[in-house]
């Protein structure tokens, strides 16, 4: 892995309608983020906050089923460059959400660089959602499809080219809650989904065994880590909890194998929300599976 890190953080709210997610980079931050990498004997540096609208001062920008589509798009474009800039200067971009409609502007600044992005989708959700098939109109459920080039064109197109990734190259691990259209892409693109029936079935080890060999043709590999993924139980500060979910520990494995494998090239954390959290516990767990992701041991 190289040894710099740039933290990016995107206080993104305007993807989903719960109050506080804006808060989830301050809130891992607060967490140590930094000192836990610099003791890795990784440079780490901070770029600060992508500059978000605020949801008051956005005039409703709906169109149709996509709520606030003109501030995802504004964020989105404004992210993309960031990363882009990031991996141009040979450092490592760890992104840190706000809200997963993220992704759109990571994808989308990560996906240049590489011929055949691979990515994993750590989630309770399969995030493939379009304006047609979403319940909610919250983008946050959308952003795997956009990246596959499904969606609104606006959002497809994110600097200027789609698709950002071949569903062929996604790997969605913890899934347990999926809309109907969800379903149908997944088997209509054929995506690999380990849903926690996999999860339970095959143990964690193999999965990310399965993973990290279905992957192997890839020339970079994106982390994209939703907290809800793991149990409300260890990881509470989400929008959208959903029991039976992965646990801590089998995070931490999961993210040592990763580490083990050397194959993760950029990395976000998201829907970190500390108005929902106890203690600032869900930051707390994104910072020590990014320390594990980041090489560190026990012993
Ligand atoms: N699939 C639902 C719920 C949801 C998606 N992502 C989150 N929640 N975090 C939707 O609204 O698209
Ligand atoms: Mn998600
Ligand atoms: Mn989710």
């Amino acid at each position: 892995m190289l040894k710099d890190i740039t933290v990016i953080g995107v206080p993104m709210d305007l993807g989903q309608m719960r109050r506080g997610v804006d808060m989830g980079p301050s809130a891992i931050r607060y967490a140590g983020v930094v000192e836990r990498l610099e003791n890795l004997d990784y440079r780490v540096e901070d770029f600060g906050d992508i500059n978000i609208a605020r949801p008051e001062k956005q005039s409703i920008e709906n169109e149709g089923n996509l709520k606030n589509l003109k501030g995802v798009i504004e964020a989105s474009e404004k992210l993309s460059q960031t990363v882009s800039n990031v991996i141009s200067n040979k450092k490592f971009p760890l992104v840190l959400g706000g809200d997963h409609s993220i992704a759109i502007g990571t994808l989308a600044g990560v996906s240049k660089h590489y011929e055949n992005l691979g990515v994993i989708w750590y989630d309770a959700h399969g995030d493939l959602n379009t304006a047609d098939t979403s319940p909610s109109g919250n983008i946050h459920g959308m952003p795997l499809a956009v990246s596959i080039g499904i969606g609104h064109e606006r959002l497809t197109n994110i600097s200027d080219y789609t698709p950002k990734i071949k569903p062929e190259n996604i790997v969605i691990i913890g899934a347990r809650s999926l809309d109907e259209g969800e379903r149908e892409l997944i088997k209509e693109k054929g995506i690999k989904v380990y849903t926690m029936h996999e999860v339970d079935r095959l143990g964690m080890a193999k999965v990310m065994e399965e993973t990290i060999e279905y992957l192997a043709h890839t020339d970079g590999v994106h982390l994209s880590l939703d907290l809800d993924g793991l149990d409300p139980h260890d990881a509470p500060g989400v929008g959208t909890p959903v029991l039976g979910g992965i646990s801590y520990r089998e995070s931490h494995l999961a993210m040592e194998m990763l580490a083990e494998a050397e194959i993760i090239t950029s990395a976000e954390f998201v829907e970190v929300n500390p108005i929902l959290d106890e203690k600032n516990k869900t930051a707390t767990v994104a910072v020590a599976l990014m320390g594990s992701l980041f090489g560190e041991k026990l012993l």
